[in-house]
C-alpha cells in the first residue's frame, strides 16, 4: 500500500494533492470532488471570517461555504459526517481557539526528540530534506482536523537550527508554501541567545543591540514568509539560555522579542516550562511542581499583548496522571496556551496503546475551556510510512485537532468517529470492540505503571519501562521518597505548601484526605502502606491489585486485537507492537508490586505471586 493511501481518518482520499493548488478553497475542491459521495462544491462567502464556515443544503448534495481558510476546514467537516454517517453541522461553525498548535521536537540532523514514528519528515544531514507529496499528505492531515500552526524545529534549538531564519530563509519560505494552501502557518523555536552567535556580545534583554539584532532578524523573516506564525522560546529550562543569566525577568525577556515581532502581527509563544533540573535529592524543601507557578504567577499583566504562555498541562512533566497545572488559576491577565504532548514520551511510546481522549475530558472537567486562549501539542508524527509509528497513535492528533476546534466532554464521539473513519471495512461489532479497546487504554496503562499519582517510575535513560528508584537520586526534582513506613509527598500546607497554589475548591478538594482523588492520592498526600483507603483496601493491596488487573487487560486487550480484522499492514503493526506491550506489562507488574512488597513487607492478600 502506497504512503498516500495510509493516511489514517482520510483513507478515502486516495489521490495525493496535487503540487499547483495555491488556495485552500481549490484543495477544498479537490478533496470534495474525490471524497464525497454526492453533489459538493466549495465557495468563499464574501465577509465571511478566515475561519469560518457553513453547510448549506443545495438539491441532493451541498455548498461548503466559508472565509479564505474556512472553506476548507468545511469541507472536511463535510466529508467526516459523509463517512461517519453523522448528521452534517448546522449553523455558522467558528474555531473555539484561534491559534491550534503543532510543535515538533525536529532536529536539523534528521533525528526527533522524544519521537517514536522515525526520522523527521524534513530535515536531515543540517538542513532541509523531504518529499514535497509527503508535506502535503501532512498539510491534508492537519487541516482536516483544524490545526493551523507549525513549529517546526526543536524547543531545544540546537546549531545549526538557528540557520533557519538567517541564511536558510529561502528554504523556509518554499516549506511555508507547501503548507499554506492547507492553511497551516509556520513558527520556528529561536535560541535565545542567537545574536550571539552574531557577534552581539550580550543577550541581555534590556541592551539594545539586542532589541535590534532581533528586530532587524524579524524584519528579514516577515519579508520572506509574509504570513508567518511567530517565534517559540524555551528560555532558561534544561540548560537553554534565558534572561535570568542578566538578571532579567521572563516578562522583560519575553516582551523583548514580543516587541520585534509586533509590527509584522507576530506572536511570542513563551514556554512556561522552567524548574530547578540540578536539585540535590537530599534537598526536601525545594518541590519541582511549585517551580511553573513560582516563576511565573507573579508576572501576570506584565506581558506584551502578542505574548502566548505556554504551560504544560501538569506540574510535572506530560506524566501519566497529574494534577492541572494550578498556574492556569493564577494569571488573568496573561494569553496562557495548554500544552499537552502526543509524542508518547512517559506514555508508552507510541508502542503501548494509548488514547488521549478520556485523559482530555478529565482536563477540561478542571480547566474550563476559556481560561486558556490557545492550545498546543508536542507532535506525535514521523517519517514512518503510516506518520504515527502505531497506526493506533493516529488518533491522538485526530482527536487534539477536534478539541482544539470545539473543546467539550466527548471521548466517546471522537474515538468512534477516528475508528469509523480510519476502518471503514471493519463489521460494527468489531468497530465497537476496537472504540471500548482505545477508550479503556489510557487506565489500563495507568493500571500497571505507577501508582496513584507518583511519577517518574520509568527508566531515566529512555523514558520506557519500569525503574521505581530510577529517578530517586537523581537531579531532576523527581521523588517518592519511599521508605519501609510510606510513600509519596505531603504536598498540603503541612508539607510543600503546592496545594496552596490552587484555587479554594481545588486545594481544599486535593488536601483532604476524603476528596483527593485515588488516583492522585500520592501525588498529593505521604502515606504509609497500611493505610485504608476509602473502599477498605490497605494502600498496598490497592497497588498490587491494580497491577494485577493492568496486567490481565493488556492480555485481554492482546486477545481482542489478535481477533480484529484489521486491514495490512496495520494488523501486523499492531500485534507487533501489542506484543511488546503485554511483555512489557508484565514487566512493569512484578516490578513494581516487589517494590511495593520489599517496602511494606506485605503479602498479597489473593496470595499471587509476587517476586522477592
Ligand atoms: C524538548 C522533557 C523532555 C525533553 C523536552 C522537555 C521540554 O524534559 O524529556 O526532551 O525537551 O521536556 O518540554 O522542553
Amino acid at each position: 500500500m502506497s504512503e498516500t493511501q495510509r493516511l489514517s481518518w482520510l483513507p478515502f482520499l486516495k489521490q495525493p494533492v496535487p503540487a499547483g493548488l495555491r488556495e485552500p478553497v481549490q484543495v477544498a475542491a479537490f478533496e470534495l470532488a474525490q471524497g464525497a459521495s454526492c453533489p459538493a462544491r466549495a465557495e468563499i462567502g464574501p465577509g465571511m471570517e478566515d475561519e469560518a464556515w457553513e453547510l448549506l443544503p443545495e438539491g441532493e448534495g451541498w455548498i461548503v461555504r466559508g472565509g479564505r481558510r474556512g472553506v476548507l476546514y468545511g469541507a472536511y467537516a463535510l466529508l467526516e459526517a459523509l463517512h461517519t454517517g453523522r448528521k452534517p453541522w448546522s449553523g455558522l461553525q467558528k474555531p473555539f481557539y484561534a491559534d491550534r498548535m503543532l510543535n515538533c521536537w525536529d532536529n536539523m540532523d534528521g533525528s526527533v526528540e522524544r519521537g517514536y514514528a522515525g526520522r523527521s519528515l524534513w530535515f536531515e544531514n543540517g538542513g532541509f530534506a523531504y518529499d514535497p507529496k509527503r508535506i502535503r499528505q501532512m498539510g491534508r492531515l492537519f487541516a482536516s482536523c483544524g490545526l493551523n500552526v507549525l513549529c517546526l524545529n526543536n524547543v531545544n534549538v540546537h546549531w545549526p537550527a538557528q540557520r533557519l531564519i538567517a541564511d536558510m530563509l529561502p528554504k523556509l519560505a518554499e516549506f511555508a508554501a507547501i503548507l499554506r494552501p492547507f492553511g497551516v502557518r509556520l513558527m520556528t523555536s529561536v535560541d535565545f541567545s542567537q545574536p550571539m552567535r552574531d557577534g552581539v556580545p550580550t543577550a541581555d534583554p534590556l541592551d539594545s543591540r539586542v532589541q535590534d539584532w532581533w528586530n532587524v532578524c524579524a524584519d528579514r523573516v516577515w519579508a520572506a514568509i509574509p504570513d508567518f506564525f511567530g517565534f517559540l522560546v524555551k528560555a532558561d529550562s534544561e540548560h537553554r539560555p534565558g534572561p535570568f543569566t542578566y538578571g532579567r525577568t521572563h516578562a522583560e525577556g519575553a516582551n523583548m522579542l514580543a516587541r520585534a515581532v509586533a509590527p509584522h502581527g507576530g506572536k511570542l509563544v513563551w514556554r512556561a516550562f522552567v524548574y530547578n533540573c540540578q536539585q540535590d535529592w537530599r534537598d526536601t524543601k525545594t518541590d519541582r511542581p511549585c517551580a511553573a507557578y513560582e516563576t511565573y504567577a507573579p508576572l501576570d499583566g506584565q506581558f506584551d499583548g502578542n505574548v502566548i504562555l505556554q504551560v504544560k498541562n501538569g506540574p510535572f512533566d506530560f506524566q501519566v496522571r497529574e494534577p492541572v497545572s494550578p498556574t492556569f488559576f493564577a494569571m488573568p491577565r496573561t494569553d496562557l496556551a495548554l500544552e499537552l504532548q502526543l509524542a508518547q514520551e512517559y506514555t508508552g511510546q507510541q508502542i503501548d496503546i494509548y488514547a488521549m481522549p478520556p485523559m482530555w475530558d478529565e482536563l477540561l472537567q478542571d480547566l474550563p475551556p476559556q481560561t486558556v486562549k490557545a492550545v498546543a501539542a508536542v507532535s506525535n508524527l514521523g517519517r514512518d510510512a503510516n506518520f504515527f509509528g502505531h497506526p493506533f497513535a493516529a488518533l491522538n492528533l485526530f482527536a487534539f485537532g477536534e478539541y482544539a476546534w470545539y473543546p467539550c466532554v466527548r471521548r466517546e464521539q471522537i474515538v468512534r468517529d477516528w475508528v469509523r473513519l480510519t476502518y471503514p471495512d471493519l463489521p460494527d461489532g468489531d468497530r465497537a470492540a476496537l472504540a471500548a479497546l482505545l477508550l479503556d487504554s489510557r487506565h489500563v496503562y495507568e493500571l500497571y505503571t505507577a501508582p496513584l499519582g507518583l511519577c517518574w517510575m520509568v527508566s531515566p535513560n529512555n523514558h520506557y519501562g519500569p525503574s521505581p528508584d530510577g529517578y530517586e537520586y537523581q537531579a531532576w526534582g523527581t521523588y517518592h521518597r519511599a521508605d519501609r513506613s510510606a510513600i509519596g509527598i505531603d504536598r498540603t500546607g503541612g508539607g510543600t505548601g503546592y496545594a496552596a497554589q490552587y484555587p479554594d475548591a481545588l486545594r481544599a478538594r486535593y488536601e483532604s484526605l476524603d476528596t483527593c482523588p485515588d488516583e492522585l492520592l500520592l501525588f498529593f498526600h505521604r502515606l504509609p502502606y497500611d493505610y485504608v483507603m476509602r473502599d477498605g483496601r490497605t494502600l498496598v493491596q490497592r497497588v498490587y491489585d491494580d497491577h494485577f488487573e493492568g496486567l490481565a487487560r493488556t492480555e485481554a486487550m492482546a486477545e481482542t486485537l489478535e481477533a480484529l480484522p484489521l486491514p495490512s499492514p496495520d494488523r501486523e503493526e499492531v500485534l507487533e507492537r501489542i506484543g511488546r506491550q503485554r511483555t512489557d506489562a508484565r514487566e512493569w507488574c512484578d516490578i513494581i508490586n516487589s517494590f511495593f512488597r520489599r517496602f511494606s513487607g506485605a503479602e498479597d492478600a489473593h496470595g499471587r505471586r509476587i517476586y522477592p
